[in-house]
């Protein structure tokens, strides 16, 4: 299966993320993905591609226009303004506040278009984010064109990405552009597939009224996990998607049985649906060492995951998303896409 990777991905490094009370290191930092491509050289997974530029057209179709311009000027503005950081949100629209009116000076607009301040945005942030866009893009052109599969190796990562916010790492909402492709290929029925340890809350938000584009998620339980605010099995969708929406919440320590027997429930309705191309989120912080989750999934579990997913025989576009346990990372995300391919 052929990998679409961009080394721009490095242009996006904040030096901190907000975490128990103090500025660390951000988790989702550039070596994760050298984990991951050496793990894919190591079992010759096939081709490592870079992408061609961003195609705007179907990311416009998806994302607020107001939103995609303030990404692609934050830091300029920031700067003007004076500010001698990384750009973190301070103030948000909660509870009972008004978003009817964006603010106009660059602190309120930050806080406008974010959903969860542990993540900053830095110069190349943007620039990083379109390459990310790119690789999965072009892993969608390549099943589009015929292949069984590609892995879009993107960071950073797009899950939490909803139209108009950024939040938990993620800027723009690569596996909903993909899905989107496909429906402007002519595919009348798509489906997102989320196995990243977090609720896919960007990727629910923006299907979430729609009934073209099943999203179901597999992720810890929003009482006790970020995105705390999306995420419960409640949530099934509305107007034309009612049904169209599936959250499969699961507790803490949750080992792999019980994870399986969720994936298979969400492979049946997939089936069910009629989904004549599958998305899939892919991240692989469900892992028992993730430093910030809390499933128990083992290496081989992975694997296990990738050949229940191939079992649907769609076409199948991955787009990493989460997984912080550095040194595993490699394994366990190739694991995924082996065991796809070996089904
Ligand atoms: C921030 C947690 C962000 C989670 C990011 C992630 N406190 N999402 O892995 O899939
Ligand atoms: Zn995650």
């Amino acid at each position: 299966m052929k990998t679409c990777f961009s080394e721009d991905h490095r242009l996006h490094f904040p030096q901190a993320e907000l975490a128990g009370g103090q500025f660390v290191t951000p988790y989702e930092r550039p070596s994760r993905v050298e984990y991951i491509l050496a793990r894919l050289k190591e079992r010759g997974l096939g081709e490592i591609e870079a992408p061609g530029p961003v195609d705007m057209g179907p990311v416009h179709q998806l994302i607020d226009h107001g939103y995609l311009e303030f990404l692609e000027t934050a830091w300029d503005a920031w700067k003007a303004a004076g500010m001698a950081g990384e750009i973190i949100a301070a103030g948000v629209p909660a509870r009972r506040m008004r978003t009817d009116r964006i603010p106009r000076y660059i602190d309120g607009r930050v806080g406008y278009y974010c959903h969860a301040s542990e993540t900053a945005i830095t110069r190349g942030t943007w620039s990083a984010a379109l390459s990310s866009m790119a690789s999965a893009q072009s892993a969608q052109r390549a099943v589009a064109g015929g292949a069984r599969a590609a892995f879009a190796l993107c960071r950073p990562p797009g899950h939490h990405a909803t139209s108009d916010q950024y939040g938990g790492y993620c800027f723009l909402n690569n596996a909903a552009v993909a899905a989107e492709m496909f429906r402007l290929d002519g595919a009348p029925r798509i489906a997102v597939l989320d196995i990243d340890f977090h609720h896919g809350n960007g990727t629910q938000d923006i299907f979430y009224a729609r009934g073209d584009v099943l999203f179901a998620s597999l992720h810890g339980d929003p009482m006790e996990a970020y995105p705390y605010f999306l995420g419960h099995a409640d949530e099934r969708g509305t107007g034309e998607g009612e049904g169209a929406n599936l959250n499969y919440p699961m507790q803490p320590g949750t080992p792999y049985g019980p994870w399986a027997e969720a994936l298979d429930d969400a492979i049946a309705r997939i089936r069910r649906f009629g989904a004549e191309a599958l998305v899939v989120s892919l991240g692989v912080d469900a892992y028992k060492d993730d430093p910030i989750s809390f499933f128990r999934l083992d290496s081989p579990d992975f694997a296990d995951a990738g050949r229940r997913i191939a079992g649907l025989g769609l076409p199948t576009v991955f787009c990493m998303e989460g997984g912080y346990a550095i040194e595993a990372v490699g394994v366990n995300t190739v694991n995924v896409l082996e065991g796809f391919e070996d089904a």
